[in-house]
């Protein structure tokens, strides 16, 4: 799992190199190592795709050109690419966030089970903006800002199961002007995939296929790097 929102500055590089990304119409609302937003559930899978492949529609998600969007196929794209950047599930994100780094169960916010302090561990409640990544406590798992900041996009329709089309997606972790509550477990967001709002941005998460030595030769798909790792395939 990424430990950080993807932030502007990410998002510019990442963009100047494939048309194909920010085809959304809305530009980025913030700089530098601020998080971005403005990006749209499309922008975001196609700015995934790119790390996987180098092409913003070539990944494990499907598209046939920067604005026709047919759905998720993470096992081919694994067994072509063996790393493959994602958004990350409802699910994984959810275990991500409140699972506690010892396993025994889960907590109520990102931090634990009482509510962070506003403004100084987790940017919600009485922020104006987002802050740079990096500024709030760690959480369960040494990951930054799933509480707060911006929502992030999940992959997950919110209706349940992978995306196919056009229906909303899972949004988690609330934003800088939201109370507390909305970080908690339980909080749901739901939005159209067209959406861009200078509240909503993402992480993304990694997945290796491990193949298994003799006797086996299955691939097993896991989760992979904690870390966000900008490769930069072109330029
Ligand atoms: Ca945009
Ligand atoms: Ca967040």
């Amino acid at each position: 799992m990424g430990t950080y929102e993807v932030t502007a500055n990410q998002w510019t590089t990442v963009t100047s190199y494939d048309s194909n990304i920010a085809t959304g119409g809305v530009s980025d609302a913030w700089t530098g190592s601020q998080p971005t937003a403005n990006v749209s559930w499309y922008e975001a899978a196609k700015f995934a795709n790119w790390l996987t492949s180098g092409d913003a529609l070539v990944g494990a998600y499907l598209f046939s050109n920067a604005t026709t969007f047919s759905g998720v196929n993470r096992q081919s794209a694994l067994e072509t690419y063996q790393t493959v950047y994602v958004l990350p599930t409802d699910d994984e994100w959810y275990k991500a966030a409140y699972l506690k780094s010892d396993g025994s169960g889960y907590t109520l916010y990102p931090t634990g089970d009482t509510a962070p302090t506003a403004g100084v561990e987790a940017n919600y409640s009485s922020g104006t903006s987002p802050w740079s990544i990096g500024t709030g406590a760690a959480e369960n798992n040494a990951t930054d800002d799933m509480g707060g900041n911006v929502w992030e996009w999940n992959e997950s329709a919110f209706a349940g199961g992978e995306p196919t089309g056009s229906e909303s997606r899972v949004i988690r972790g609330a934003h800088w002007g939201r109370i507390g509550t909305s970080m908690q477990s339980s909080a749901r967001g739901s939005a159209s995939p067209i959406t861009e709002a200078d509240y909503i941005g993402f992480r993304v998460a990694a997945l290796e296929l491990q193949v298994v030595p003799e006797p086996s030769s299955v691939g097993l798909l896991v989760i992979g790097a904690m870390d966000f790792v900008l490769r930069r395939r072109r330029g």
